[in-house]
């Protein structure tokens, strides 16, 4: 199986580049559900440690159903396959510029929840043009054991956040074993309280938000992903959530450029446009790095041939 591996302000992406299960030609989002439901053996073995990484997103790179797209990809974490991933796009994008199969420009990418532009403007920056993003609850508040009432957002930005924002822990490196603990302890109330999407879609990421002390940075957060690790970008398809709210509740103007900055430190230029649907479309501009290209083995006589799954 060979791979690729990049970050995206500190968050590693491993694109698949073959090797992997037949998920057949169908619609992107029903061979995201084959491989959420059949094949999650493959996905851990990639992602878990020793053979992955804390934090890392797969990426398998599919045919796309639309040929307008030069990729179709369907992400994954160690627990989860996402609809969408921004980090993961700046770093395909890279990746696929790396290899040579796009040039500096604009491209289509297929991803189970629609179809995104990318624009590769030298071979580390690209711009992310998401799906439309909308808010769905402001303010909705979830009892949280041992927290008590937390008050948020619910949006989407091709995957289901709750968005609390001033952030109830100062989003500081030396906090982020608290900030990932009462995150965890929210996502968990939201889904035993049933908050979540639209269609009962659980909550799968929850960010908080402060205020950053660097200078020309809008804010700073912290994103809790499905594998219980936390972003170390400002997270694409959060940003995009993010974005949805600001443009709801009137205190960003379309087009208007801000800086969104990670808890690490990492940025993204963020701006939208107004979608079509009474959401927003996000813009998203970070960079991406390569790391490695390999070759995985899965020897038989590997006791840990699956990954470390405690
Ligand atoms: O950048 O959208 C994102 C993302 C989702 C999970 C990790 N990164």
């Amino acid at each position: 199986m060979h791979v690729i591996d990049s970050h995206t302000g500190g968050e590693p992406t491993r694109v698949i580049l073959d090797g992997a299960p037949d998920l057949g030609t169908g619609a992107l989002s029903e061979r995201a559900r084959m491989l959420a439901e059949d094949h999650e053996g493959f996905y851990r073995s990639v992602m878990l440690e020793p053979r992955g990484q804390p934090a890392m997103v797969g990426a398998l790179l599919v045919e796309p159903v639309d040929k307008t797209c030069v990729a179709g990809v369907i992400f994954f974490d160690v627990d989860a396959v996402l609809g969408m991933c921004g980090h993961g796009t700046i770093g395909l994008t890279v990746t696929l510029g790396h290899l040579g199969r796009i040039g500096i420009g604009s491209h289509r990418i297929e991803t189970p929840a629609g179809i995104v532009t990318v624009d590769l403007h030298d071979g580390y920056t690209v711009t992310v043009t998401n799906i439309e993003s909308r808010r769905i609850h402001r303010e909705i508040s979830i009892e949280v054991p041992e927290y008590g009432t937390v008050t948020g957002d619910v949006a989407y930005g091709g995957n289901w956040f709750f968005i609390v924002d001033p952030s109830p822990i100062p989003v500081e490196p030396g906090n982020i074993r608290r900030l990932t603990d009462m995150t965890i302890a929210i996502r968990n109330a939201s889904i035993s309280q049933g908050i979540g999407g639209e269609q009962g879609e659980p909550i799968d990421h929850v960010i908080f938000q402060d205020a950053s002390p660097d200078q020309g940075v809008h804010s700073r957060n912290f994103v809790l992903c499905p594998d219980n690790n936390y972003d170390r970008s400002p997270c694409g398809t959060g940003s995009s959530a993010r974005l949805a709210c600001l443009a709801a509740d009137g205190v960003l103007a379309p087009g208007e450029e801000i800086v969104q900055q990670s808890v690490i430190g990492s940025t993204y230029r963020l701006s939208y446009q107004p979608g079509l649907n009474g959401g927003v479309i996000p813009s998203i501009t970070g960079q991406a790095f390569i790391m490695a290209e390999a070759t995985l083995i899965f020897d038989k006589a590997d006791p840990f041939k699956a990954g470390i799954a405690l």
